[in-house]
């Protein structure tokens, strides 16, 4: 291997580096909901299940780990098996609705908070905040709704971080229908360096409306999402110092 190749290849590695920091540090502990007791209620008793570092202020509150299946074969609550209107509905429950319920884009478990009956915030706290900085939350969120219920309702999400607060914005959520998965981001300041990040499902009394939630990050806003222009242009110039020592090396050897 010759030094124009070591140098090509430095500074493509140089670029992986760089793109992976710009990510930044996520600071939520279990945002992507993997760490969990299976579908069901959280922080109830008799216990059913839970979603690690993530909690309910008060027990027995309806608040959910669920996943896809949340339509197909329901989910378990304290006082009997919850399911969402969803193309797997069972015809039991008045199902199959085609109203796009799928998925959430981070994939697997999601936290369900109910904001109709029994609504708690769901929250963790968070350290190692530095109050001279900016930090982006964001999330992925959808509503939907349980099929003992089948009028419209409005919903939406509060978000408060220590004594900020913010909300996504208030939707109507037709009866029976799925909203489809949308992304949050909102900006932060934290007032201290230790503080809560809490959700609270809002939504219309005794219309069904259920909040999801998946992929919560905090990551410093400093840390940029962007790479600078000029590690941009090194990338490029390693890369392509990378193409041109394989196309004389593919020379030499035909
Ligand atoms: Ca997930």
């Amino acid at each position: 291997m010759t030094r124009l190749a070591v140098w090509g290849g430095c500074l493509v590695l140089a670029l992986a580096a760089g793109v992976a920091h710009a990510g930044g540090v996520n600071l939520i502990t279990n945002g992507d909901f993997e760490d969990n007791g299976g579908m069901g209620q959280i922080d109830s008793t008799p216990f059913i299940s839970y979603l690690t570092q993530w909690s309910s202020a008060a027990s027995n509150k309806f608040n959910f780990a669920l996943n896809a299946g949340a339509d197909d074969t329901g989910f378990q609550s304290i006082y009997a098996n919850i399911f969402f209107w969803g193309p797997q509905t069972p015809p039991s429950k008045g199902g199959p609705v085609s109203n796009g319920f799928g998925p959430s884009p981070n994939g697997g478990m999601f936290l369900g908070m109910c904001s109709f009956y029994n609504t708690d915030a769901v929250s963790q706290s968070i350290s190692n905040l530095d109050t001279s900085k900016t930090y982006t939350l964001s999330f992925e969120y959808a509503f939907a709704q349980v099929t003992d219920h089948s009028v419209a309702s409005t919903q939406s999400i509060t978000v408060d971080f220590g004594s900020s607060s913010d909300s996504t914005a208030s939707v109507t959520l037709p009866g029976k229908g799925f909203l489809g998965w949308s992304a949050y981001s909102h900006d932060f300041t934290p007032a201290s360096a230790t503080q809560s990040l809490s959700f609270l499902a809002v939504g219309t009394t005794y219309a069904g409306g259920f909040a999801l939630i998946d992929n919560v990050r905090l990551v410093e806003k400093t840390a940029g999402t962007v790479p600078e222009p000029g590690t941009m242009a090194l990338a490029g110039l390693g890369a392509g110092l990378l193409v041109a020592m394989r196309t004389r090396q593919r020379n030499t050897t035909a």
